[in-house]
């Protein structure tokens, strides 16, 4: 493998409209973290950027309905985030955001590299526009029934239910986010940038150059590339973002995903005057962490524009995760079907350590994965307690107990306890060829293997059994103990850095390099240890029914929502004489039974004025017979009859059926009224 002299880790800008969750930080916060953390032990020169990406659609979508300006939304999560970020131990070099100053001046000067060398193409096409609102509608602005799966509210970008991407011009029965109404077609001009001109290169540079990506991430690639590329516009009609740097282009800003990567090379420069360093001497290792829906834009959309501008370095590696969903349901910033890390942070403090190790080791790495809270309880109690919480306290305890906390020296050793510490140095290797692999859940589960190894090495010596007889030969099963526990708290750094912390401190022993991990005197004889605390603590039921009774509150709720907007959009125009025909009269329901063998429908016997005939009626579900006798109801009278279940129905009665939760309600005058009144 190339040797490279820095690394510049990136990882996705979470965008600036609601808060993190644990499918980002299993994605790509938690991992990215762990590469991190491991190169800056090794000694590498390493930074890593990140920020708020706050441009965009949604984030003007969420301060209309919340009547706030977009700037106050991207403050209040901008700063949530961060901070939140901050209390897991994430460890960003730089967590800027693409409102600062240097990043308009960054993103700006790169488009018009791009513009000036003829780099983008221009095209007038035609787009939805809200004559109400007197706006183009770009992206979210509209919103229609999916063509692939009739999902009646899919985005103009995208369809949330089916996951396919969409064009606004896809969708059936568009409308407008913002009032409601049937947009029109409208043109407009926009540049382009036109990646089928940069197809061959993407095709060599990754099918050929890259066959080392993970599989999920060269294979989303390939199929990109085998279907070939087309101009992708690189400018909206809006007015948040960074404004497009050509005359003539008032009205029109940066398209998110245009200046967002971009954001990139801005946090870097805000981080260091050095910054050029990072991105274009090849030396440099340029690494993205994402997830698996920006797989696209980081391996073929940037690469494209950054080999375009000509200046830059292109990423060595995307290691993109699929998707985390929670408690087999996918995870819903709308539908609020999460869990909400600040959340997690109020609700289990002091337990950062917990829910990292949980995310690593269930990492969607190679395929989506299922976050429950069963497993998170179960990984908590029987690994982090029962495995790397006991060892180190068994090994810090009989310490204290045997030999008043002062390490002893070891005797002769045994095979087996050559045995035993000889696998430290083979854990090392295998967990650091893991890290520089991606594959992190395989090296937490060697950095783990340190604790295991000590656990079963205290349970096959049984030391307490021993001490009596030989208390000599317990000097040395103690002495191998702490030194396999300061290895482990080097080994899980990465990982659980707030751990290996406190093992450190209850150690009293300040911090072995890296290079050491895996030698067997990391802590000498006669050194005296702190005090043993326990590391984890076990995490009971009722602790977990109460964070699934908040997910089924959310379940509830979004049952009752999700039904809303379903909105019938107005049928055609007709005319007045149209209606006239309609015969509709004010009748009474004389006698009402269910039809046997169906569930909705009622035949009902009712008194039009000028005769008494019968209608079958699907309204079982809501009415029940004895309720109907009496009641007066509006009857289309003049409907074609037709046989239904063995009976001729003769009309039909006029009913309102709830848009939400598709109840269906009789139309009743509002006063008695005489018995064949005419409705006009
Ligand atoms: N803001 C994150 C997302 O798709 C998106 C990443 C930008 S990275 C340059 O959730
Ligand atoms: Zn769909």
């Amino acid at each position: 493998m190339k040797e490279f002299k820095r690394y510049l880790v990136t990882s996705a800008l979470p965008y600036a409209n609601g808060p993190v969750h644990i499918g980002h930080l299993a994605g790509v916060y938690i991992p990215s973290d762990i590469y991190v953390r491991y190169l800056r032990l090794r000694g590498k020169d390493v930074v890593w950027v990140c920020g708020s990406d706050e441009h965009g659609v949604p984030i003007t979508i969420k301060a209309r309905t919340e009547g706030v300006t977009p700037q106050d939304i991207v403050d209040k999560y901008n700063a949530m985030i961060k901070d939140s970020f901050a209390k897991l131990g994430i460890s960003f070099d730089i967590y800027s955001r693409t409102t600062s100053p240097v990043h308009a001046e960054t993103a700006s000067a790169f488009f018009r590299t791009l513009y000036d060398k003829g780099e983008f193409t221009e095209q007038t096409t035609m787009q939805y526009y809200d004559e109400e609102a007197k706006t183009f509608l770009a992206d979210r602005y509209v919103m229609g029934t999916c063509p692939h799966c009739q999902n009646e509210r899919a985005y103009g970008d995208q369809c949330e239910k089916c996951g396919s991407t969409l064009n606004p011009t896809n969708l059936i029965n568009p409308r407008s986010t913002i009032t409601g109404s049937a947009p029109v077609m409208r043109e407009t001009t926009h540049w382009y940038l036109p990646l089928d001109r940069h197809e061959a290169f993407l095709r060599e540079w990754i099918l050929e150059g890259h066959k080392e990506w993970k599989a999920n991430v060269y294979g989303q690639c390939k199929s990109w590339l085998d279907l070939g590329l087309q101009p992708r516009a690189v400018s909206r009609d809006l007015d948040w973002g960074i404004p497009v740097p050509v005359e003539g282009a008032e009205g029109k800003v940066l398209y998110v995903w245009f200046d967002a990567p971009i954001g990139y090379i801005s946090a870097t420069k805000e981080l260091t005057p050095d910054w050029e360093k990072y991105w274009k001497d090849p030396e440099t290792k340029m690494v993205h962490f994402i997830g698996k829906d920006n797989i696209v834009f980081h391996c073929i959309v940037f690469p494209a524009m950054l080999w375009a501008h000509g200046d830059f370095i292109l990423p060595e590696n995307v290691p993109a995760n699929e998707f985390l969903n929670l408690e087999s349901d996918k995870i819903s910033t709308s539908r609020n079907w999460a869990v909400w890390l600040h959340e997690y942070l109020e609700e289990f403090p002091g337990k950062q350590d917990v829910l990292r190790y949980v995310l690593c080791a269930n990492a969607p790495e190679t395929k989506d994965n299922d976050f429950t809270w069963r497993d998170f309880q179960a990984r908590n109690n029987n690994e982090l307690v029962a495995v790397l919480g006991n060892f180190v306290n068994r090994a810090l305890v009989l310490t204290g107990k045997y030999f008043d906390g002062v390490v002893p020296a070891a005797g002769q050793l045994t095979d087996h306890d050559r045995d035993v510490l000889a696998e430290m140095p083979q854990l090392r290797r295998s967990l650091e060829e893991n890290i520089e692999n991606y594959r992190f859940r395989e090296a937490l589960k060697d950095a783990m293997s340190f604790a295991r190894l000590g656990n079963k090495y205290l349970a096959d010596t049984e030391p307490w059994k021993v001490y009596k007889e030989n208390p000599a030969r317990v000097a040395t099963i103690l002495n191998v103990s702490l030194q396999i526990t300061a290895n482990l708290a080097v080994a899980i750094e990465p990982f659980m850095p707030f751990t290996a912390e406190k093992i450190l401190a209850m150690l009293a022993l300040s911090k072995p390099a890296w290079e050491r991990l895996g030698e067997q005197d990391l802590i000498t004889a006669g050194h005296k240890i702190g005090t043993a605390e326990l590391l984890f603590e076990k995490i009971e039921d009722s602790v977990i029914e109460l964070q699934l009774q908040k997910l089924a509150d959310t379940r509830k709720v979004n049952t009752e929502n999700s039904k809303d907007a379903v909105v019938e959009p107005q049928k055609g125009s007709i005319a007045f004489d149209d209606f006239g025909r309609m015969d509709i009269r004010v009748a009474t329901v004389m006698a009402a039974e269910k039809i046997a063998k169906t569930k909705k429908l009622l035949k009902l016997k009712i008194d039009t004025g000028f005769d008494k005939r019968e209608i079958v009626s699907g309204i079982a579900e809501y009415y029940s017979p004895e309720e109907l006798i009496g009641r007066q109801v509006l009857v289309l009278v003049n409907l074609e009859p037709r046989e239904l279940k063995g009976v001729l129905s003769q009309g039909m009665i006029l009913m309102a059926q709830d848009p939400a939760t598709g109840r269906l309600a009789l139309m009743s005058p509002d006063s008695k009224i005489g018995p064949g009144a005419v409705v006009k």
